[in-house]
């Protein structure tokens, strides 16, 4: 089970201020007040839509406002209302305010909806302030400002598809290729550090949910590269998309990662290794790739598995590849409704540039720097010997063992990476 979170701004629309004006007829110098009203500033209307079923499409937004109000004119016009804006949720959706910590509605029914943030109120025009005490009055009211607040969302989901495979094969990129995911793309291995979800429509009011998770290598059952602790998350998934680089571009042959993957899952747990397998032959449009499909291909296909060649980047084959998981998982069972114990939050990959380079800041004294390894330390728990560890073991697969020895560093000499030092071992 995953917990789908986001967190954004939203504003009601300002209300509309109302006008100062006076009759103006001929022969008459100066009317009687005739400025009209603000109109109000549309609401921010959460509302349950039951087609939804997770908080994706909120990810890459980071403030709804609705429509202010009009002012008012002459002639007693009234300014137009600001349009509410109804921002659809999936049932089961929390809502609460961020800032003051209160829940501010749990829309579970498919009717449900609440307003989170009001729009202000229009301000009243002049001719709202006349009394015969006072026949011209010269102001009016300003319309008021919409609520304004930071809101978190909340959701249980329930992934039916699961990517697994190597590092760098392409997984983020077909999430992002079929669904609204935009995880964190590039071309070093364990880009993917927490669990991405993805809606992805297949036929026209169809759809399922795909979870993409940090790759394996061989031994992530003893801990190597990220561990393979994340396959917990796809315990509940019904379907595996097992994705392979056919193009063999990193060295390794794609029937080669193919069992070890294989591997890694039975000794994570029968249940998941006995999950069904669709095959993803990714990266087919490298000119590499042509001297694998065949043979890959022939071979899985003859062990019973439906393979499918594709370019996650180019999309060639993606449609069908995406048609079929539907169907499969239309055939497939439902999957029992139980509570998960354990939970994970989901929340957007980073996407900026990263990098890591060594600086030598004294005698036997080097410093691993970049962004990439900001990235990385900020996702660390410092005061978690396990979660250092890993930290080391990952940036160590990144390369940076081998920018240290390029550096001229030597065993016992020590090595800091932000706030950590440690003594260099070869
Ligand atoms: N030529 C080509 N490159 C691809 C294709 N799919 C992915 N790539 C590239 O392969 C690299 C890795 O892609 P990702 O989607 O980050 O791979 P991943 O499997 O999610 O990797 P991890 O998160 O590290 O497990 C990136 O540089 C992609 O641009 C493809 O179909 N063709
Ligand atoms: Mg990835």
């Amino acid at each position: 089970m995953f917990i789908d979170e986001v967190e954004f701004k939203i504003k009601g629309g300002d209300g509309g201020n109302g006008v100062v004006s006076f009759r103006r007829e001929k022969y008459i110098d100066m009317g009687g007040p005739d400025g009209g009203d603000g109109g109000d500033g549309g609401d921010i209307i959460f509302k349950v839509d039951e087609g939804m079923t997770t908080l994706a499409d909120f990810r890459y937004h980071n403030r709804y406002e609705a429509d202010s109000g009009k002012h008012g004119k002459g002639k007693n016009q009234h300014g137009r209302q600001g349009d509410d804006l109804v921002l659809k949720v999936p049932p089961g959706t929390i809502i609460y305010d961020q800032e003051d910590d209160y829940l501010i509605a749990d829309l579970t029914d498919t009717e449900d909806e609440v307003v989170a943030a009001k729009g202000g109120s229009g301000g009243k025009g002049n001719a709202r302030f006349k009394k015969a005490t006072r026949k011209a009055p010269k102001f009016a009211e300003n319309g008021a400002k919409g609520e304004e607040k930071t809101v978190r969302l909340e959701l249980k989901v329930l992934a039916d598809v699961g990517l697994v495979g190597y590092p760098n094969v392409g997984k983020s990129t077909l999430i992002s290729r079929v669904s609204q995911a935009k995880p964190k793309i590039a071309s070093y291995h364990f880009t993917t550090l927490q669990p991405n979800l993805g809606v992805v429509s297949y036929d026209q009011y169809k759809s399922f949910v795909m979870a993409d998770i940090p790759g394996l290598i061989e031994g992530a059952h003893t801990g190597v590269g990220l561990g393979d602790e994340f396959l917990r998350h796809l315990e509940r998934t019904r379907l595996l998309v097992h994705v392979l680089d056919v193009s063999g571009l990193e060295g390794r042959d794609p029937l080669d990662d193919f069992e070890k993957i294989n591997y890694e899952l039975k000794q994570f747990n029968e249940r998941l290794a006995g999950l069904e397998q669709i095959i993803v032959l990714n990266k087919i449009d490298l000119p590499v790739a042509r001297q694998n499909i065949d043979r890959v291909k022939t071979e899985l296909q003859e062990r019973g598995y439906s393979v499918f060649p594709i370019s996650a980047v180019s999309g060639e084959g993606v449609q069908l590849l995406k048609y079929q998981i539907g169907q499969k998982l239309e055939e497939l069972p439902e999957p029992e409704q139980e509570l998960e114990k354990e939970e994970v939050l989901i929340k957007p990959d980073f996407t900026e540039k990263e990098q890591m380079f060594i600086k030598k800041i004294g005698p036997n004294l080097y410093q691993v720097k970049g962004e990439l390894v900001d990235n990385r330390l900020e996702k660390t728990d410092l005061n978690n010997d396990a979660a250092v560890k890993r930290l080391i073991r990952v940036l160590k697969h990144e390369g940076m063992y081998d920018k240290l020895r390029d550096k001229g560093v030597k065993d016992h000499d020590t090595v800091q990476i932000g706030p950590l030092e440690f003594e260099f071992i070869n």
